[in-house]
């Protein structure tokens, strides 16, 4: 109960911050693709509060489709001209919530319209438990979206229970391989297996994969070798405040 009201008052004072992370080529990792949007927390006292602290309450109080709902806005009417002129593209989470329910789709849809960010510009990172659970509604969200120009991203993927069951049926753009089997690819032959394997299915299905928590230089190395497409995490670099990345790209013009 505690953490469901200091995010309502969140909400109601607008107290979150947007981050974004930089997600590389893996075949040169100066050359950034496209960054993750993630969203922080700001309590009563200015105190940063990190998703995994929040985002479990806001979504067993149904508070999590408010918030994305509020960094939609954010980044579509508040930022989009600075996100727009930046030229940088940009991937955002969509819970579950959000994403099966038809009045976020119309908000969204709508905000994209007038926000001057081209849907070419925009990705959706969705996990599979969040299209599981609202497969009708999302499936048909997530192909409207395509439709659009914007990208969709299976996000987490082979942690949940039925991921190549998606695969069955949405087409998407990319795969992100879950961190828990890319942390130590380069020591552990299962996880080698895994991701070469997830590697290969992605690109007969012509997405591309994306490998989160990489942490060190010999990890990306052996994801390149492995032929993965992009690398993220914190040997490429950590979240930043969305406002410093926007500021620097507009400085670098
Ligand atoms: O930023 P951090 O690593 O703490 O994020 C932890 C989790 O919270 C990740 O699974 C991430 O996808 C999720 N998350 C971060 N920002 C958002 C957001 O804006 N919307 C949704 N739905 N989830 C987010
Ligand atoms: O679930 P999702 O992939 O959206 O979550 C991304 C989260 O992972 C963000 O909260 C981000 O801060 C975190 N993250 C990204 N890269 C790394 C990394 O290399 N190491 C660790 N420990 N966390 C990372
Ligand atoms: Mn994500
Ligand atoms: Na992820």
């Amino acid at each position: 109960i505690h953490m469901a009201s200091r995010i309502r008052a969140a909400l109601d004072e607008g107290s979150f911050q947007l981050y974004a992370q930089p997600i590389a080529s893996a075949g040169d990792r100066t050359r950034i693709h496209h960054y993750e949007v993630l969203v922080r927390m700001l309590d009563n006292n200015g105190k940063r509060i990190l998703p995994g602290a929040f985002i479990p309450a806001a979504e067993r109080y149904g508070l999590m489709q408010q918030i994305d709902s509020w960094i939609v806005r954010e980044l579509f009417q508040n930022q989009g001209t600075a996100v727009a002129a930046s030229g940088l593209t940009f991937a955002l989470n969509l819970s579950a919530d959000a994403l099966g329910d038809s009045l976020f789709q119309r908000q969204f849809f709508g905000l994209l319209a007038e926000s001057a960010i081209p849907p070419q510009r925009l990705g959706m990172e969705i996990t599979e438990t969040a299209m599981i659970n609202q497969m009708d509604s999302a499936s048909q969200f997530v192909s409207d979206l395509r439709a659009m120009g914007c990208t969709v991203a299976l996000d987490d993927f082979g942690n949940g229970l039925s991921s190549f069951n998606y695969l069955k049926n949405f087409a998407i753009d990319y795969i992100k391989i879950d961190g828990s089997f890319v942390r130590q690819v380069d020591s552990n032959f299962v996880d080698l297996m895994i991701v070469e394997s997830i590697n290969q299915v992605a690109h007969r299905l012509k997405a591309q994969t994306i490998a989160e928590f990489v942490e060190d230089q010999a990890t990306a190395e052996k994801l390149q070798t492995i032929g993965v497409d992009l690398v993220q995490g914190y040997h490429i670099g950590r979240p930043r405040p969305l406002q410093e990345v926007l500021e620097e790209a507009s400085l670098s013009e």
